[in-house]
């Protein structure tokens, strides 16, 4: 593996900065895509193809219109997760229906939704993974892996954006997962770590920033202890760093800093590896932490929509003390409601796994 897939691996927890935003109401309702899934037992692989879509062209919109478009995502689709095995990487394609490629630019972003499990920190369902436009496939060393189990619903969320300058019939979108192969010792079970600075389920992650910057905080605790292994962010421009804390003793437990120009444009954020060969902080459930992000404002206008995510990647002490999801949560059910339809689409996947899927 070269040390780029390495670096990639804290972008497997990373941030979805789409899901968030618009009052539910104004959510497109779900549509009854197909959703093939396909595993190849010889090649440890696990295909998921979605579509046929018509991708119209983009309206040409810039800045801030491109932020609030954002928060029109669409849940395409679900599916069953076919197999109880742990996944270390995630290939993106867009592809024609003879499984040509098409541009893969053509998306603005996309990620999953596992109905079946909670987060680490927030009670609402987890994101194993998201694509940016960015950000390149995932991969992570095969002494890693995202535990997974048959049954578990996922939903699809896709963003497009089309600037080709032409209608796009007939597209694909597809995920081949990478399933990890036997192995002594087994892989290390990871889940998502993941904290937004400004969470309001069903409501908006943007917040503002004053002319002179502004330090944004947020105090939480993790629901099973265990390790951060990796971290990495999402910040907007301007943005100087953010840092995880003990809340009550101020211990430093990590820090992510914004790469940015000259004006003040974020370029990237750095992906410290805390500990692939030994090991990162260690979070006590119920301990309290705090997530410090610090913004930068040079100009004389107060910033919109700023965001401060981390995300990462966690090895809990014990797996089976990973929380069961609790769907009277409100957190969950305000996080649900954002999905027009989900309900039904849930219900014909069929199986529930809640109560067995954090009990392998
Ligand atoms: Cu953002």
């Amino acid at each position: 593996m070269s040390t780029h897939a390495v670096l990639a691996l804290a972008a497997l927890a990373a941030m979805s900065p789409a899901r968030l935003g618009d009052p539910p109401t104004h959510r497109p309702p779900v549509s009854k895509r197909h959703v093939d899934v396909q595993v190849d037992q010889r090649h440890h692989t696990l295909a998921v193809t979605i579509g046929p879509f018509h991708v119209p062209q983009s309206p040409e919109m810039m800045g801030d219109m491109m932020m609030m478009r954002r928060n029109q995502d669409a849940l395409e689709g679900a599916f069953a997760w076919p197999v109880t095995a742990r996944f270390r990487g995630v290939k993106l394609e867009v592809i024609d229906s003879a499984g040509h490629a098409l541009p893969r630019r053509l998306l603005h972003h996309t990620y999953m939704v596992n109905f079946d499990r909670r987060q680490l920190v927030d009670a609402v369902a987890e994101c194993p993974f998201s694509f940016g436009e960015e950000t390149e496939d995932i991969t992570i060393p095969a002494s890693l892996g995202l535990p997974m189990v048959a049954g578990m619903r996922l939903g699809i969320v896709i963003m497009w954006d089309n600037l080709t300058g032409q209608d796009v019939d007939g597209a694909y979108v597809r995920y081949t997962f990478d399933l990890n192969r036997p192995r002594r010792p087994a892989p290390m079970d990871i889940l998502p770590f993941f904290v937004d600075v400004h969470k309001d389920f069903g409501g908006t992650d943007g917040f503002e920033v004053p002319p002179g910057g502004l330090v944004v905080t947020k105090q939480f605790t993790v629901a099973t202890s265990g390790h951060l292994l990796a971290a990495s962010g999402h910040l907007h421009d301007h943005a100087v760093m953010m840092r995880l804390e003990d809340a009550a003793s101020g211990h430093l437990m990590a820090r992510v800093r914004a790469r940015r120009d000259s004006t003040g444009h974020t370029l990237a954020v750095e992906r410290p590896i805390f500990a692939l060969w030994n090991r990162g902080p260690h979070f006590k459930a119920g301990h309290p932490y705090r997530l410090v992000v610090v913004y930068d404002n040079p100009t004389p206008d107060t910033l919109i929509n700023a965001m401060g995510m981390m995300g990462g990647l966690y090895v809990p002490d014990r797996l089976r003390d990973w929380p069961t999801v609790d769907p009277q949560n409100d957190d969950y059910r305000k996080d649900m409601e954002g999905y027009g339809g989900v309900d039904s689409v849930l219900a014909n996947l069929g199986t529930k796994v809640a109560e067995t899927v954090t009990r392998p």
